[in-house]
């Protein structure tokens, strides 16, 4: 099978629905045709700022979200992306062979370092696209499922990769992105031109996963619409409305014309009762499979610890390939 590689950081206690529809819906789909491996990538959250305690909580809650809604630890491999010490080693050797500028080059890096500002940019943060080629490269990935903010950083993966195997010979697989669709990219219910978010500011307009399901009815009976009354999809003059299509559609598997047609006449009120019964019927289960989960935090770290043993034993493969290529000395 084909590998896959994909990722969330564990930045929020709950996971939230853009996480969801954007992301774990495609990966339990995928995991059936690509030899997956997913992992919460607790070494990139460090590029935030984070209460110790409150990460590890935060780790363990992200992995069992991925179980619950659907990631099967025993198909795919699901672990904790610093139970793999390879991941920083093989950071560190890519560093060395990225140009200055060219990381400097990375749009995302812009974007927070402008909002955090000159003390609270890391050089962590700056080097987050090197620590995540080597994530993707060290497991011979074939395909990368990410939003298009990722896109430049698969990029820039695929440009280091074919940069090492130009210098040093064949080494890594070249990975190819496959980028979300626009119709797969959810925005915050309060504010349906910004991308919902586990940072969101307000969260009223963010769908948390572990939410209970009388709050998400709430939030959803709550969304900015507009005052035209119509339910229609257009994103550029209705993006309030369009929003909640889009995430009616993809979690009942229907078509927006067909969800459009079954609200033609309707009010706003109409429409979102329906979608706030589709959100509690999916997410209800999801959220109790994952409390479920956390109330045995010993059975789920045996579990991911399994899953780093299967992770390890393909990244130390490339880890080992690429320490000899370079010319360092083995320890024998
Ligand atoms: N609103 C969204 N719509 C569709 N997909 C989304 N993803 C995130 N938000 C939406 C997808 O979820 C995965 C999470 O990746 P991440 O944890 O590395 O962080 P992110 O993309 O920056 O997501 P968040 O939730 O906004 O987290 P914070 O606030 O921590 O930055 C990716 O596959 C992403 O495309």
């Amino acid at each position: 099978k084909p590998r896959l590689y994909s990722g969330m950081q564990p930045s929020a206690d709950s996971l939230q629905v853009g996480n969801y529809i954007g992301a774990l819906m495609q990966w339990r789909d995928l995991q059936e045709a690509y030899d997956a491996f997913f992992s919460v990538v607790d070494l990139h959250a460090l590029t935030q700022p984070n209460d110790p305690a409150e990460l590890r909580e935060k780790t363990r809650r992200t992995a069992a979200q991925y179980i619950a809604a659907g990631i099967e630890p025993s198909k795919s491999t699901l672990y904790v992306q610093s139970h793999v010490p390879a991941h920083p080693e093989l950071a560190w050797i890519l560093s060395t062979i990225t140009g200055f500028g060219e990381a400097g080059r990375m749009t995302q890096f812009k974007d927070k370092s402008s909002r955090y500002g000159a003390d609270t940019t890391s050089v962590g943060l700056f080097t987050y696209p090197i620590l995540m080629a080597a994530d993707i490269l060290l497991y011979q990935t074939d395909i990368v499922p990410v939003g298009d903010d990722q896109k430049q950083h698969v990029e820039l993966t695929r440009d280091l990769a074919e940069r090492f195997n130009a210098r040093y010979g064949e080494t890594f697989k070249v990975p190819m992105p496959v980028i979300q669709q626009d119709t797969a990219r959810i925005y915050d219910l309060q504010n349906p031109t910004a991308k919902m978010s586990k940072s969101a500011e307000s969260d009223a307009g963010t769908l948390w996963l572990l939410d209970d399901p009388s709050v998400s009815a709430k939030k959803v009976m709550r969304a900015v619409t507009d005052s035209e009354g119509a339910v229609r999809y257009d994103r550029s003059e209705k993006p309030g409305v369009s929003n909640l299509l889009v995430i009616y559609a993809a979690l009942t598997g229907r078509q927006i014309p067909s969800i459009e047609d079954e609200y033609a006449g309707r009010g706003y009120g109409d429409f979102k009762k329906g979608l706030a019964e589709v959100v509690v019927n999916e997410f209800g289960p999801v959220r109790q499979r994952a409390l479920d989960l956390l109330d045995d935090p010993a059975e789920l770290d045996r579990v991911l610890a399994a899953n780093a043993a299967k992770a390890e034993a393909v990244a130390d493969a490339t880890l080992d390939d690429v320490y000899d290529k370079v010319g360092l000395l083995r320890r024998r």
